[in-house]
């Protein structure tokens, strides 16, 4: 058998002439939840892989690449991150990084979609791990509903979602992002799935003019992940105070480091490292 998975990016919400391509072996699960479309299909050389609504959303091999920088970036920016709220994450790999924190005392994952959950339990069982950590509070429900009663909550919040089509499309409005202001402390500060800055300009654009109009402090981290479009990808960074270096807490990351795959601290600073056409995107 010689089957490919292919994110045609022509067939999404925009018409870009360009592919991801991927070599697949068999189907474990395809269904249809009250929100969208989950295959998870095996691949000879990198693991499982997850698909939502035909776009690649992980693979074993490579979900640190993402699942680190989201989280680490973040968490060790922030000078002393107790409280965490993670916005989608179903798989878990976003909560089993943001649990490595010995200072973080609770994470509240809210996922829309309990079947991601299930179905990562059953077929991602490294990523979906911390799951059952008593430290973090799992809720299924709408994460854009559930900010609405948070105020001066969280120390870090991440936005771990989909492309802006489908169930997250609201989780890139200005309307989302001044709740996750209300909803952060005084100094809290989040990150965010971006997108490609090849392919996704506009909706950066869109996405940095509403963070530059609601937070002090906005800036953009990229990382390099094989199996989403173009390869490189990019976490929108807001803070209310502080900057990614100016409290961050280099010496815990010197401890997590032999731990880690992705993050350690020359990579914590040179992430923040962008191209000028990037710089342009994101003024
Ligand atoms: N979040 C998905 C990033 C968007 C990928 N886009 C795409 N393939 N078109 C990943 C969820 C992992 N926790």
């Amino acid at each position: 058998m010689n089957q490919w998975f292919n994110e045609e990016l022509d067939e999404q919400y925009f018409d870009l002439g360009a592919r991801v391509s991927i070599k697949i072996g068999e189907t474990l699960f395809e269904g249809q939840s009250d929100f969208q479309k989950l295959q998870i299909v095996k691949t000879p050389n990198f693991g499982n892989m997850m698909i939502l609504d035909g776009a690649v959303m992980l693979t074993e091999a490579n979900e640190f690449a993402y699942h680190e920088m989201i989280a680490h970036i973040p968490l060790f920016a922030h000078p002393n991150p107790k409280r965490v709220l993670i916005i989608g994450g179903g798989d878990g790999g976003a909560a089993r990084e943001v649990l490595r924190h010995a200072c973080v005392e609770e994470c509240v994952m809210v996922e829309i979609d309990g079947l991601v959950v299930e179905k990562s339990r059953e077929f991602f069982p490294t990523i979906a791990c911390e799951l059952d950590n008593p430290r973090l509070t799992l809720l299924i429900e709408d994460g854009i509903k559930y900010i609405e009663n948070a105020q001066n909550e969280f120390d870090v919040i991440l936005i771990d979602s989909t492309d802006p089509a489908g169930p997250a499309e609201g989780l890139f409005t200005a309307d989302f992002y001044k709740k996750v202001n209300n909803a952060l402390k005084v100094d809290g500060l989040m990150a965010a799935q971006a997108e490609s800055p090849y392919y996704f300009q506009k909706t950066q654009k869109e996405l940095f003019g509403v963070l530059n109009g609601i937070f002090p402090y906005t800036t953009m981290y990229l990382s390099a992940i094989p199996f989403y479009p173009s390869g490189t990808w990019s976490f929108a960074f807001a803070s209310k105070d502080y900057s990614e270096i100016s409290h961050a807490r280099v010496v815990d990351l010197e401890k997590m480091t032999p731990s880690l795959q992705y993050v350690n601290p020359a990579l914590f600073r040179g992430c923040f490292a962008l191209p000028n056409f990037i710089k342009k995107i994101i003024a």
